[in-house]
């Protein structure tokens, strides 16, 4: 009941289910695996695809043949296992190089040297026919506003992305661009920090309908904010052209959790948003497993990312099916009709009708809206109660 079908394009990144533990306190707890051995522990675990950084795939200090031993190693697992790579993206954060920034760093040696590193890991995804770019600004950002003056941040960030635009037209590559916000770590301010802002800056750019998100469930509930909220935002704009799904507890260090380990209720509603508007894009799962655990944990962890989304796919459907629960949203909205028709877009009538209605405020004031009975029932029918 709760297996992965094709068409849920359930994605890992290589650098997931690959991520051995290391943390700013610890070293590694897991042994490193190569590529073909994680595509075929996705294959496994039932993901239709998978997602790298150049570097996940590339070391990089390889030298040619060793590039070209490695990519023939991963196209047999793919060919083995009938996994996709719907999405590549550049590590422009982990090489000294990048401590202060990549497209925004202070320094334009390194800003040229984050466009040619980005530009050979576009060439490399496209190899694999992945049609999702993923911008995520790493260090893209500051400690302190005295370094950095950040109109010059977005001006160079800016230049970069339509620079990049340009490159994918003029290789013919079917790239989208999405761009990931997050508000910090591992800098002390990352610029552009939530989706909402992502999506106004995006309009700034030359190719704006080229560029869309990558919302990610933990960087915008590491900011205090409502996930499904900015889910939506960019669902309204067109613009959701990819999600990585995780999970986070507010206030915490960037935690990477299996999906839904953490916020059920959050993420039922995010669920339910994407399975109620048909979002067809990769559902992507940028999360590790526990630093407890071992390769079987790993497993456990994979499968738990897919196993939570189609839980609570499935609640979604009893929530939308629930006569109770569609009884009180519809109440909610039944008014008499002379009175809905008031509120709507302008018109010289509606402007007339709505200047002649006398509205009786103690009334609507008085209502009970019944939210307590609604929240309680949600909360029954996730817990399988009811
Ligand atoms: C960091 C992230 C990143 C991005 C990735 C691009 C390492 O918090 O979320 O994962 O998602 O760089 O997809
Ligand atoms: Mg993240
Ligand atoms: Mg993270
Ligand atoms: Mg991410």
């Amino acid at each position: 009941m709760y297996d992965a079908q094709p068409a849920h394009k359930f994605t890992f990144g290589l650098w997931t289910v690959g991520n051995v533990g290391r943390d700013p306190f610890g070293e590694p707890v897991r042994k490193p695996l190569s590529p073909p051995e994680i595509v075929h522990l996705l294959a496994e675990v039932g993901a239709w695809g998978v997602n790298f950084h150049d570097n996940d795939l590339i070391p990089i200090d390889a030298t040619p043949s060793e590039r070209d031993s490695i990519i023939k190693a991963f196209r047999g697992a793919l060919a083995e296992t009938g996994l996709v790579v719907p999405m590549a993206t550049t590590n422009l954060f982990s090489h000294p190089a990048f401590k202060d920034g990549a497209f925004t760093s202070n320094d334009p040696a390194v800003r040229a040297y984050a466009l040619q590193k980005t530009m050979a890991a576009m060439d490399l995804g496209a190899e694999f026919g992945a049609t999702t770019y993923v911008f995520w600004g790493g260090r893209e950002g500051s400690e302190s506003d005295a370094a950095k003056n950040p109109l010059e941040g977005l001006k160079w960030f800016r230049e970069a992305l339509n620079f990049l635009c340009e490159y994918s037209l003029a290789q013919g590559y079917n790239y989208r661009f999405a761009l990931e916000a997050k508000p910090n770590e591992p800098r002390g301010d990352i610029f552009l920090p939530t989706t909402g802002a992502m999506l106004g800056f995006i309009e700034t750019l030359d190719h704006s309908a080229m560029v869309g998100v990558n919302p990610e469930v933990a960087h915008e509930t590491m900011a205090g904010l409502n996930f499904a909220h900015a889910v939506a935002q960019a669902l309204d704009a067109g613009k959701l052209f990819h999600i990585d799904l995780n999970d986070q507890a507010s206030g915490r260090y960037d935690q990477d959790f299996r999906f839904a380990a953490h916020n059920y209720k959050q993420n039922f509603f995010l669920v339910k948003l994407l399975e109620d508007v048909g979002y067809d894009g990769p559902r992507h799962f940028d999360a590790h497993a526990y630093r407890s655990e071992d390769l079987q944990g790993v497993k456990d962890f994979a499968r738990g990312c897919i196993r939570s989304y189609l839980i609570l796919a499935e609640k979604a459907r009893r929530f939308n099916a629930d006569a109770e629960i569609q009884g009180l949203l519809a109440e909610l909205k039944t008014v008499e009709p002379a009175v809905a028709a008031l509120a709507g877009s302008y018109s010289p009538e509606r402007v007339a009708a709505l200047k002649a209605h006398e509205f009786d405020r103690t009334g609507l004031g008085a209502r009970g809206l019944g939210y307590e009975k609604l929240d309680q029932l949600t909360f029954e029918l996730l817990m399988g109660v009811r």
